[in-house]
């Protein structure tokens, strides 16, 4: 993809393009309120820091920059399907596909906001676009229209990793009494008992039928961080631990300590069906403070 044909859509003091890591297309972008970054690989976020905060999301020092390959952190896109799929890779194509730059824009208020494409190319039936908004939260909303005659499934999720300072002293909250299915118990359909969601071992459960927003309280960093999502009745939570994350060659052996993910889509039973005609759009507006 040619940098100086991205720079067109380059804005002074908001947005600008360049090679990133392994050479791909990045976007730097800068509002008055925070940082981000963002890579047309994937259409993926791979960090969002607000002044005077450390950074929101977690980025794996041993991920890939390379096509054909997942980054490992930030928010990958988990679409048309989540977890593995015979004869395809795992999380959908979406992730490893070079999406389109369509547009940049910044507004009065200071936030800035790009919009991706998914192209045609990518083999989804649907049209497919991805509006990213940066200020002093951070938005992401996906956005899928059936354009064919025949209804349209899928499944898809924002998969974010949050930068933690210590995940023994980190809860989540707001899944108590929703029935999950815990991939770490063999699939088994359980329901959530506790109002806070501690982490001592591997975790890995998509929370059903969940549209109620997900706050994160990081203790050794007293921060309390705010998923809020619309468009979304799925819930997966997820830390690795030690015996997952050796075995991930682009994630750090010992980074399991410094993230936890908290994803919103909607995947399983939760996917979407669209009739001919018809938009979805999945929205996560992801928000913090110190103290
Ligand atoms: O969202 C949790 C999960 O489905 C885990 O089971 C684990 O596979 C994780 O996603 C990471 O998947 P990836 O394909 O990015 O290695």
């Amino acid at each position: 993809m040619d940098i100086e044909a991205l720079k067109q859509h380059e804005i002074s003091g908001a947005i600008a393009i360049s090679a990133g890591a392994g050479g791909l297309p990045r976007l730097v972008i800068t509002t008055p309120f925070s940082t981000a970054e963002l890579y047309l690989h994937g259409a993926h976020v791979t960090g969002f820091q607000k002044t005077g905060e450390p950074r929101l999301l977690f980025l794996s020092a041993a991920s890939q920059f390379a096509a054909g390959k997942p980054i490992r952190g930030g928010v990958p896109i988990c679409f048309p399907w989540f977890g593995p799929r015979v004869g395809g890779p795992a999380h959908g194509f979406a992730r490893l596909t070079d999406w389109h730059l369509a547009a940049t824009s910044a507004a009065p208020d200071g936030r800035v906001s790009v919009r991706l494409r998914l192209p045609e190319a990518a083999g989804f039936p649907g049209k497919v676009e991805y509006l990213v908004t940066v200020g002093a939260t951070l938005t992401m909303e996906l956005q899928v229209t059936n354009t064919t005659g025949a209804t349209l499934e899928f499944e898809e999720c924002l998969h974010t990793y949050f930068s933690v300072g210590d995940i023994a002293t980190v809860v989540a909250r707001g899944l108590k009494g929703l029935k999950y299915l815990d991939k770490v118990g063999g699939l088994k359909l359980k329901e959530e008992t506790d109002k806070a969601i501690h982490f001592t071992g591997e975790v890995d459960r998509v929370y059903l039928n969940t549209p109620q927003p997900v706050i994160i309280e990081d203790g050794k960093l007293h921060r309390t961080i705010r998923v809020e999502k619309t468009g979304s009745n799925s819930t997966v939570v997820w830390n690795p631990w030690v015996t997952k994350s050796k075995a991930m060659a682009d994630f750090g052996d010992e980074e399991y300590h410094r993230m936890v993910c908290v994803e919103s889509g909607n995947v399983g039973q939760n996917q979407v069906a669209l009739a001919p005609g018809e938009f979805s759009t999945l929205k996560v507006t992801l928000s913090s403070q110190i103290g």
